[in-house]
């Protein structure tokens, strides 16, 4: 049976698998066979040990994977910037663009927050980056625009989910896996963000084979 880590917490791995059951694995032989560590994103092939266990047998062959957020086959990176409040930083994201384009990860950059932002502001946003060949979404998460949209970017691929604190991502994520509950606003921000040094980093199965990683490592750049 083949399927894929979504999750790993001190060796205890959740695996998705090919037929849409979780079970938590370890990987025992593994490590010390081949010195390879199971990333989340990692195709794995397991045997079933009970109905919620498994062991991993065999890590597929990876077509990627990043040190921060460690995860393995990614296909692309949504860049998540609010088109107003906070001010998007244009240096920052442009710097955040060339990282990825030197790393040679797809990024698809999405403006939210367009139910605040002036017409002008957005014109410019569309000028500005229209001749980057990237894909340029525009969307109000909290009025639910561009969602089906940003739907179709991310369907069949792991995505990982990247952008400065404020700009919607945890309200993004909860509007595509309402399931996640993921915490929203200034406040809880801040605990989050407290947290995240012990928080684990996880993929989301937000449609069958559609995996979104909420990443504390690229959001902190
Ligand atoms: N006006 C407006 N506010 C939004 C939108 N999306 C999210 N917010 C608000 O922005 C704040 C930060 O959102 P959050 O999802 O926690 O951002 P994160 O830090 O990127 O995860 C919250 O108060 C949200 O309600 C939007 O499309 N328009
Ligand atoms: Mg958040």
């Amino acid at each position: 049976m083949t399927g894929k880590i979504i999750k790993g917490v001190a060796g205890d791995y959740t695996v998705i698998s090919e037929t849409g059951v979780k079970y938590i694995c370890r990987a025992k032989g593994i490590f010390r066979k081949n010195g390879i560590t199971p990333l989340i994103g990692d195709n794995v092939e397991i045997e079933i040990l009970s109905p919620e266990e498994g062991n991993i047998l065999k890590i597929l062959e990876r077509k990627n994977s990043l040190i921060r957020p460690a995860c393995a086959n990614i296909d692309q990176v949504l860049v998540v910037f609010a088109a107003a409040s906070p001010e998007p930083n244009l240096n920052l994201l442009d710097r955040f663009l060339i990282m990825m384009e030197k790393q040679s990860v797809k990024a698809v950059l999405c403006f939210n927050k367009t139910d605040i932002a002036k017409d002008e502001r957005l014109k410019l946003l569309a000028e500005n980056y229209a001749a980057s060949g990237m894909r340029v979404l525009f969307a109000s998460v909290l009025k639910g625009e561009g969602i089906e949209e940003i739907r179709e970017v991310l369907r069949g691929k792991t995505t990982i989910l990247a952008g400065p604190s404020g700009v919607g991502k945890s309200s993004l994520m909860n509007r595509l896996f309402p399931e996640g509950r993921f915490e929203v606003g200034a406040l809880s921000e801040r605990i989050g963000r407290g947290k995240q040094t012990t928080r684990h980093t996880e993929l989301v199965e937000t449609e069958k084979d559609t995996y979104l990683c909420d990443s504390p490592g690229f959001s902190s750049i």
